[in-house]
């Protein structure tokens, strides 16, 4: 074959949606090379680059796969037995049990597009409440804290490009070094400038290092951290009166919360010695520009939403946010962690970031669908709520685009739960874990065949630009969704799905996220229109809040935030902190880039990092194995000595399934608000093992 002209698009992965071109190179394969787009500036990484690889991949599904019988194995079926099948199990399902027994979980990695028709497909085609997604385990937290907060939720609330602007950086429980790689020119630039980046974590990451200065916390202390920030910044003058006074509410119980946090208690909870939080703080409080930027490692926990709050707290009271270079902002994970938000395939919400539990918003809505708003469901189950409910209430369950078997916290209680339904479906262009404990698996397009927009860390929505047909045998999620949704008698569905893209953004217009102004051509001209863009004339709006907040009375809210425990604290039983994340070369379950072999040599197997002399009291050497266990679950892992980590703690990366699987062991305690499971914080008990566990796969556990 010889080299087709590469076609300018995205990365598939993670939210900094790198431009890319994909092409055919000189050997006929499909391949990437980087492009020059605002956000990456002509820089990938490594899963990137390696990305096309997977489209001709031997182990792409091309038909559907269905289970005959309930014990059965999964067998090739046509598209219209798959379909048929789908749609005679849901119709009896919803005869004898409601349309609330069907639960449909989607993923932040689907365009905007498809998020906003598997809302309607869920609440209209099917007429269940209960859809929600995998961004209820990402950037839920940070989203309740910016609503709460500023009365809107963009990740972040300024481009990319003023990050270097910035005098001073806390970076808490993030490490963009490993999980947006090309991210680290806009940090280092502002570093060249003189800029400080303080990072919070646990671990020494590679962000840590290359950053100015580390606290290493105890997991699950940020907010007690924060608190202690402030106190010192109030206690030294460095409040903003003025802008407290004029732009913000609630102050008052922020101030008296935090006078109980001096540097001394602070250093007891925390770990951070009390002198280097009054240099910190006393860092922010001259700091011409103060941004502050959240991962997962502060909001994955069941007080996520108040330890983003506490730092909002101190941005606000030390006067920086809502002017140029400053301010708070979460870095989004998913490919579409931000569109797939703002787009209705959240139990609670309606496109355009309207909820579901407010007149106008329902009416507004169901007058674009035609309809009456009374048909609109209530708010639904959130995803590790609806999961709970598989098998019970939920009798049948469709996912698109999420591998939650590896993904969702206390994995073998879940895969037991997931045993227990009537129907799963699964669409996926790979037999993923989950996948192959389906009843049935849909085979769909990959992100190089398909059209559709994507909304990006910075709320910049891009074009996902199809570079060639997908294979022969496979459809798009839209055509599945409406394939069932004409089985099941709503025929609109097909119309809308025509349509798409202009139904789409007309049912965004005069929400929060208006995207109506928004068309293909405009992003294509501009590199990317960031929302709220309401018409074909407004410029779309890179920075947020510089007027007012988008709270009704346009103030900032404070809200005062006690310093609490995490569910679950090491004990005498399970003595350490085990806390999960990612690394640079796996994405995500690694449903995909586990079929990367280039990937797969550089990182083939998960492993646990210990400090070593954490180590050498358990007798463990670089290499060994370690059974680790908690009160759900335990695993086997290669233990990787690294003094990078605090002594009472360890690490394991989560994209691996079987006897390796962090998940096995991590705690599905809720925050109260935003409903994310804890998953950067659980006790654990550390062993030495000769050998590893068997790997139990979700399958057999079923069958078990
Ligand atoms: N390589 C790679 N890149 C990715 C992804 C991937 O899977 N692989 N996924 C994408 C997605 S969906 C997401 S959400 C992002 C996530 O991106 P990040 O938030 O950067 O990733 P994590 O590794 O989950 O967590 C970040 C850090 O939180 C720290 N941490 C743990 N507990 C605590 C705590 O109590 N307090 C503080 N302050 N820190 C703590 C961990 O040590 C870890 O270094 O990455 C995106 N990019
Ligand atoms: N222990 C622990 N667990 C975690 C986390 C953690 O930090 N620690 N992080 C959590 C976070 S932040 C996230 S975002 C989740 C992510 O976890 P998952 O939701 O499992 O995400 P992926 O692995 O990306 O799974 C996406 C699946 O859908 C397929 N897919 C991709 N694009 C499409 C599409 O357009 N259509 C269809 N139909 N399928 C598609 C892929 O092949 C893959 O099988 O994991 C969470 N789990
Ligand atoms: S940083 Fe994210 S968007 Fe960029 S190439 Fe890597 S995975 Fe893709
Ligand atoms: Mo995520």
């Amino acid at each position: 074959m010889s080299p087709s002209p590469a076609a300018p698009t995205h990365c598939p992965y993670c939210a900094l949606q790198c431009g890319m071109m994909v092409g055919r190179d000189d050997n006929g394969a499909w391949a990437v090379s980087p492009r020059d787009f605002p956000t990456n500036k002509g820089g990938l990484c490594r899963k990137g680059f390696t990305a096309a690889s997977l489209l001709d991949s031997p182990e792409r599904l091309k038909r559907p796969l269905l289970r005959r019988e309930k014990r059965g194995a999964l067998e090739p079926a046509s598209w219209e037995e798959a379909l048929d099948f789908v749609a005679d199990k849901l119709i009896a399902i919803r005869a004898a049990s409601g349309p609330d027994a069907i639960g449909v979980f989607g993923g932040g990695g689907l365009t905007n597009e498809k998020a906003y028709l598997l809302g309607k497909f869920a609440r209209f085609s099917i007429g269940t409440a209960n859809i929600d997604y995998n961004g209820r385990f990402c950037m839920a937290s940070a989203a309740a804290a910016g609503l709460r907060a500023f009365g809107l939720d963009r990740g972040l609330p300024f481009p990319l490009e003023d990050i270097p602007e910035a005098s001073v950086i806390i970076i808490f429980g993030s490490n963009p070094a490993e999980t947006m790689p090309p991210i680290m020119q806009y940090f280092e630039e502002q570093r060249r400038r003189g800029g400080r980046c303080i990072v919070v974590d646990p671990r020494r990451t590679a962000t840590a290092k290359a950053a100015t200065d580390h606290l290493q916390v105890t997991p699950g202390t940020d907010s007690a951290l924060a608190n202690g920030l402030l106190h010192v910044a109030i206690q030294r003058g460095f409040a903003d009166k003025a802008f407290i006074a004029e732009r913000t509410s609630g102050f008052e119980a922020v101030r008296r919360v935090v006078a109980r946090y001096w540097p001394d208690r602070v250093e007891r909870i925390t770990g951070i010695p009390a002198k280097k939080i009054e240099e910190i703080a006393e860092l922010c409080g001259r700091a011409p520009s103060l941004m502050a930027l959240s991962g997962r490692g502060p909001e994955q926990q069941s007080h996520g939403v108040d330890n983003v709050l506490s730092f909002i707290n101190l941005v606000l009271a030390l006067g920086q946010s809502g002017k140029r270079n400053a301010g708070y902002g979460c870095m989004t994970g998913q490919g579409n962690g931000q569109g797939g938000r703002e787009h209705g395939q959240k139990a609670d919400q309606l496109p355009g970031y309207r909820r579901l539990d407010n007149v106008r918003h329902r009416a507004e809505v169901a007058a674009v669908w035609g309809i009456d708003p009374a048909r609109l469901p209530k708010p639904g189950l959130s995803a590790c709520e609806l999961l709970d409910e598989a098998g019970r209430a939920i009798r049948a369950l469709l996912v698109f685009a999420s591998n939650i078997v590896v993904s969702a916290p206390d994995a073998l209680a879940l895969a037991k739960r997931l045993g227990a339904l009537d129907l799963l479906v699964v669409s996926d262009f790979f037999l993923s874990e989950t996948a192959e404990i389906a009843d049935v698996v849909l085979p769909v397009a990959q992100w190089a065949e398909e059209e559709g927009t994507m909304t990006n860390l910075e709320g910049r929505v891009i074009h996902r630009r199809p570079v060639k047909p997908p294979p022969e045998g496979v459809r798009s999620d839209i055509d599945v969704m409406v394939g069932i949704a004409a089985r099941l008698g709503d025929d609109t569905l097909g119309k809308s799905a025509d349509n798409v893209d202009d139904e789409f953004r007309r049912a965004t217009a005069g929400g929060a996220a208006d995207y109506a102004g928004i068309t293909r051509e405009r992003i294509d001209a501009e590199d990317g229109v960031f929302w709220p863009c309401p018409d074909a004339g407004h410029p779309g709006t890179p920075r947020l809040f510089l007027d007012r907040f988008a709270t009704p009375d346009g103030r900032a809210r404070f809200h005062a935030v006690e310093h609490m425990e995490p569910a679950e604290r090491p004990d005498a039983e399970y003595p350490y902190f085990l806390t999960t994340g990612r690394i640079l070369t796996q994405y995500q379950s690694g449903a995909q880039t586990r079929r990367v072999p280039s990937l797969v040599a550089a990182e083939p197997a998960p492993f646990l990092e210990i400090h070593p002399d954490t180590a050498a009291l358990l007798s463990i050497r670089q290499g060994d194995w370690v059974h680790a266990h908690t009160r759900r679950g335990a695993v086997t892992l290669a233990a990787r000595l690294t003094p990078d980590i605090r002594r009472d703690t360890v690490f394991a990366p989560f994209h691996w399934s079987g006897a390796g699987a962090a998940n096995a062991l991590t705690n599905a305690a809720l925050d109260p608000i935003s409903k994310i499971p804890e998953f950067k914080v659980c006790a654990v008990a550390l062993e030495r093992a000769s050998a590893p566990t068997a790997p139990a796969s979700a399958r057999e556990i079923l069958h078990s």
